[in-house]
């Protein structure tokens, strides 16, 4: 018969006393616990080439991957296997599939093709990481069971994916705001974590930057998210220099006035329109609104009266334009006097090109760059511009040409001080207070009108918003058809802003050989006292 012997005799542990350990939570974020004190330092040396990742590089190349296994169909609690000797990339491959919540199996790559097999059929593995001299091993199972191969090497063997285009997600698209551009319906803007880096860079990271916010600022933020200005300009770049975003729903003058005077709002980032009513309103001589020192306007023109009156009601502000376009990433050019030291500016002008890009001034007919203070169109290239439109290849080659240019449609010029001046449009699009109208949306719904034939929507000046959409319409045999009742049709079927103004009836609508509309002679008739 044994004695009974105690726990403490059959029990063994540690020397060492019990610690408290933080497992509830990522194994990643584990590992990672202290990389904002670790960052620059060597996290992994590849013996293989002597290249050195950082802490911080592994960490965001980790996420990356964990994005790209999501891109690839891998779900949470889903299977990889990492097939693969020791190598910075197995090391990712590990972390990333921790990252986004998925298993990692792990195996040896000089098993036979049975063993791996067995343990990839198993474990349900969805995707194998694995080097393209191992890729025979996995090829027919992988055929079988749908599997993706990944590869980490060059060249990248026939029906693989590659762990670049796992990592590499600079290029992938973030944002798709929608534009109709210089022609045509609506589309989709294709902009890259990329370009907007580079976008939100370019106007307020670097030594001297051109827009310079700073973290004790409070933005306010009235303008709208969905338009590509207030989510760049405002909302981005306010979280990148880590300043306050004031949210506002709506634009209501003394509502703003009060939230300026309540939270005192630094910078208060307008379109013309917001301006227009500042000027005019007796409310704002009411309110304490000295907190404020930067005003930016953009979205649409704002004439040197405009501004030289808006400077009257806030002399301790500075107030100045920018000049965006949704395609273009969006900001093309930026106030100088905005930045940490700042340049003399003109009352009118739209800014000075951002620094990382290259603008340029062609003539619209010839293509021939202009020198200064000459008009046409501008065009600009850098790393901040959309990628193209989705699934629209045709409007992005007309749009970005062969060199990188995108053709903004907009005829400017730059002066000896080299800044820009926005004198006309050569695009069809219409800006009510900022917002974008697109009269091949409002003429393909009046065309489907069985009383009217043939239509042409343009710009007319207005005070209050800029420009209003006005329509040409070519009534159909016999109708009758009213101005009011055309104007009803549209207004039941769209947004406020796109509502038509102006109804004028025609025989004919001007057009090109091409049936393209001659947009210009409609404009110009509406310049006549009677269009
Ligand atoms: N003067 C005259 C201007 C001006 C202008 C634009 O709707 P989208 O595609 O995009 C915009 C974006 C504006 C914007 C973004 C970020 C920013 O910081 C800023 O300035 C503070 C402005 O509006 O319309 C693009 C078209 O709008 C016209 C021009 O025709 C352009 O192609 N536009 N800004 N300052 N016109």
């Amino acid at each position: 018969m044994g004695s009974y012997l105690t726990p403490e005799e059959t029990i063994f542990r540690s020397k060492l006393p019990d610690i408290a350990i933080d497992n509830r939570r990522p194994l990643h974020d584990y590992c990672f616990e202290r990389l904002a004190d670790l960052g620059d330092c060597p996290c992994l040396i590849d013996g293989a080439s002597g290249a050195v990742m950082s802490y911080a590089e592994v960490d965001l190349a980790s996420r990356r991957v964990a994005a790209g296994l999501l891109r690839l169909g891998v779900g949470r609690r889903e299977v990889i296997m990492i097939l693969l000797r020791n190598s910075p990339e197995f090391v990712l491959a590990f972390l990333g599939a921790s990252r986004h919540g998925a298993v990692a199996t792990t195996a040896n790559p000089f098993y036979t093709p049975a063993e791996i097999h067995k343990q990839a059929a198993d474990a349900g593995a969805r995707v194998i990481v694995t080097e393209s001299c191992y890729v025979d091993k996995v090829r027919e199972f992988a055929r079988e069971r749908g599997v993706v191969v990944v590869c980490v090497d060059d060249p990248l063997p026939e029906g693989c994916r590659s762990f670049s285009e796992l990592t590499n997600d600079a290029d992938e698209v973030v944002a798709l705001p929608y534009s109709s551009g210089t022609t045509g319906l609506p589309k989709g803007v294709m902009l890259t974590h990329r370009s907007l880096i580079t976008s939100v860079a370019q106007q307020v990271d670097g030594d001297n930057p051109n827009l310079y916010f700073r973290k004790e600022d409070v933005l306010l933020c009235v303008l709208p998210l969905f338009h590509i200005y207030s989510l760049n300009s405002v909302l981005l770049c306010g979280l990148r220099v880590g300043a306050a975003i004031l949210l506002m729903r709506r634009f209501e003058i003394s509502a703003m006035l009060e939230l300026v005077q309540l939270h005192r709002v630094t910078v208060a980032p307008f379109v013309p329109p917001i301006v227009l009513e500042f000027v005019k309103s007796s409310l704002v001589d009411g309110y304490d609104l000295s907190s404020i020192r930067i005003v930016m306007s953009g979205a649409a023109p704002m004439g040197k009266e405009l501004e030289d009156k808006f400077m009257g009601k806030l002399p301790n502000a500075t107030l100045g334009q920018g000049y965006g376009m949704t395609e273009a990433g969006p900001v093309l050019a930026m106030c100088l006097a905005f930045a940490r030291e700042p340049f003399p500016v003109k009352s009118g002008a739209c800014g000075t090109v951002v620094r990382n890009a290259e603008l340029k001034i062609v003539d619209p007919d010839t293509g021939r760059p202009l020198g200064r203070n000459k008009s046409g169109e501008i065009c600009i290239r850098g790393e901040q511009i959309m990628k193209g439109y989705l699934n629209d290849p045709e409007a992005t080659k007309n749009t970005i040409d062969e060199e990188g240019w995108l053709h903004t449609g907009d005829i400017g010029l730059v002066d000896d001080d080299d800044e820009i001046f926005i004198v006309d449009r050569l695009k069809e699009i219409i800006k009510y207070k900022g917002f974008q109208v697109a009269p091949a949306e409002l003429e393909a719904l009046l065309i489907a009108h069985h009383d009217i034939a043939d239509a042409a929507v343009v710009p007319m000046k207005d005070e209050a918003a800029g420009e209003i959409p006005v329509a040409f319409v070519v009534r159909s045999n016999g109708s009758q058809i009213t101005d009011d009742e055309i104007k009803q049709y549209v207004s039941k079927r769209v947004i406020f802003y796109k509502r038509i103004g102006k109804v004028f009836f025609v025989e004919a609508i001007p057009k090109a050989p091409s049936g393209k509309i001659l947009r210009k002679d409609l404009r110009s008739r509406l310049a006549s006292p009677f269009p």
